[in-house]
């Protein structure tokens, strides 16, 4: 990893084709993108649909990059594993995916781009996000100067599960 690097938190759900199976595939792509280290994973959490409620139970979890490339070029590499993984929608807003890779947090920056807004939009009432980050986070500031702790603190776990211990999805390098 050349220096400057960036740290960026990646947000993944999936709620359709064996989405345990979907998200360990995603987290071991991860750790092969060039330019990009894989430095914590969260553990895989069931989670209630938001959004429209005859749907499956989603599974998410938060990963922390280290990268050395630039927010779009980053953004592209996460449509590609998407796709890869042969990405679905049913059309519906709010509807089952196959698999979401969603740019969170990239170091303090703010991005308002057509293509990509970060911090996520959605994140901070989003108990599926929160919550798995800060299982790698816990000491996390955003942008806006909230903390990670007050937004967790505010935000009902609403059945939010831990359903595969970290340790069972990816082990560091050591
Ligand atoms: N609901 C949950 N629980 N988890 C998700 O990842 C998720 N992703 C989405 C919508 C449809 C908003 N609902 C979700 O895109």
């Amino acid at each position: 990893m050349t220096y400057p690097y960036h740290t960026a938190y990646i947000g993944m759900g999936s709620n359709l084709a064996d989405p345990i199976g979907q998200l360990k595939d995603a987290i071991h792509a991860l750790t092969t993108l060039h330019g990009c280290e894989l430095i914590a994973c969260s553990s895989l959490y069931a989670s209630k649909p938001m959004g429209p409620q005859d749907q499956p139970d989603y599974v998410n979890a938060v990963a922390c990059l280290k990268t050395e490339l630039k927010p779009l070029t980053l953004l592209k590499e996460l449509q590609q594993i998407e796709q890869i993984q042969g990405r679905q929608r049913n059309g519906q807003r709010w509807g089952p995916r196959t698999l979401d890779l969603d740019i969170l947090l990239i170091d303090q920056e703010q991005i308002n781009t057509p293509e990509l807004q970060v911090p996520h939009y959605g994140m901070q009432s989003r108990e599926f996000v929160l919550y798995p980050l800060q299982e790698i986070a816990p000491d996390l500031q955003l942008p806006c100067g909230k903390l990670l702790s007050e937004l967790v603190a505010n935000c009902p776990a609403n059945g939010l599960t831990a359903i595969v211990a970290a340790d069972q999805v990816w082990q560091p390098a050591r």
